[in-house]
């Protein structure tokens, strides 16, 4: 019998998760987005712009990586906040290895790191998987040496194997990140499908777009305040119908998210429609709504019907 030796030989295959996590505004789902080069996780130039854990699917050769995107760890206020913490907690022990970032751009980076990155460093070591730091944004600061003192803490950091900067936005750096994240997965068969860019809803993703308009293009504390709930969801092959509405806390918020004559709401509508089409590849009706529910972002009732549920 001629058997060929190397055809039998198994495919040794890479799966597991990674946790991203940081302070908030750092450019964690940036980074996500730039890997999957799909926009799985929105992004605003706010802080506390991602409220729950986001599964996105990256595949290389023989690995796959399954990213939880997560919220930044913040001084909680109210429900909201300690949802989005606990979610970022959540997704250390769900992960096979962490991804601490960390943004370059920071104040007082050349004295090292701050309180809050050393506490989130701490957490991250303490739960015995393998963390690699990432420092992200070195496109914008031209001085490197800002960097030095930044590294070597991490450097003696315990539980921090690996030590990277990148930039989230130009990419640099990234190729070698996922070499070496690829390169800590457990040895196993992959989880979801080749094509696969996340096992969440579409129409989750959608209902986030909105957010994201409403985040960017309202102020001070209404994109806080504020969530989304999808009423209608009907696909046909070339098209989408969407039905949402927009939760804010008080009547003069909702005064503020219809603006005058329904100027926002329609500026909302038109920049999320626009992001539902590009991720759906579709075209997309999307109807917007205004509710008031008193102060749901305080209570655990409140957190539950935006649909925030552990
Ligand atoms: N210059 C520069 N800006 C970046 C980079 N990565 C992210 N940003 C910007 O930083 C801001 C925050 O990015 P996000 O990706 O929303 O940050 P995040 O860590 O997910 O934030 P939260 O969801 O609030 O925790 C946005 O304005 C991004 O455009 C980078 O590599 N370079
Ligand atoms: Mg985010």
């Amino acid at each position: 019998m001629n058997l060929d030796k190397n055809k039998l030989k198994k495919k040794i295959t890479r799966c597991g998760y990674v946790a991203v996590i940081g302070r908030p505004n750092v450019g964690k789902s940036t980074l996500l987005n730039s890997i999957l080069g799909e926009k799985v996780s929105i992004v605003t130039p706010k802080p506390q712009t991602t409220r729950n854990r986001i599964r996105a699917i990256h595949n290389l050769k023989h690995s796959q990586i399954i990213f939880l995107d997560t919220p930044g760890i913040h001084k909680a206020q109210g429900k909201l906040g300690e949802f989005m913490n606990d979610e970022a907690l959540a997704a250390i022990g769900d992960a096979d290895v962490c991804l601490f970032m960390i943004d370059l751009c920071e104040k007082g980076r050349r004295e090292g790191l701050t309180s809050e990155e050393r506490r989130i460093a701490q957490t991250c070591g303490e739960s015995g998987r393998p963390v690699i730091a990432v420092v992200n944004k070195v496109d914008a600061v031209a001085d490197k040496s800002k960097m030095l003192p930044l590294l070597s803490e991490l450097g003696h950091l315990p539980g921090i194997v690996e030590i990277i900067p990148i930039s989230a936005r130009s990419k640099d750096g990234v190729e070698l990140l996922l070499q070496q994240l690829a390169h800590r997965l457990p040895e196993a068969p992959w989880l979801f499908p080749e094509d696969m860019l996340s096992d969440q809803a579409e129409r989750f993703f959608v209902a986030e777009m909105v957010r994201e308009a409403l985040t960017e293009l309202t102020r001070e504390e209404v994109p806080y305040q504020s969530a989304v709930v999808i009423e209608r969801f009907i696909e046909s092959e070339q098209s989408c119908l969407v039905e949402a509405t927009i939760f804010v806390e008080k009547e003069s918020q909702k005064g503020i998210v219809l603006g005058k004559g329904g100027a926002m709401i329609k500026a909302i509508g038109i920049k999320a429609r626009k992001s539902a089409e590009r991720f759906l590849g579709v075209s997309v009706v999307l109807k917007l709504h205004v509710s008031v529910s008193e102060g749901w972002s305080k209570s655990e009732g409140g957190l539950r019907q935006m649909g925030y549920e552990k």
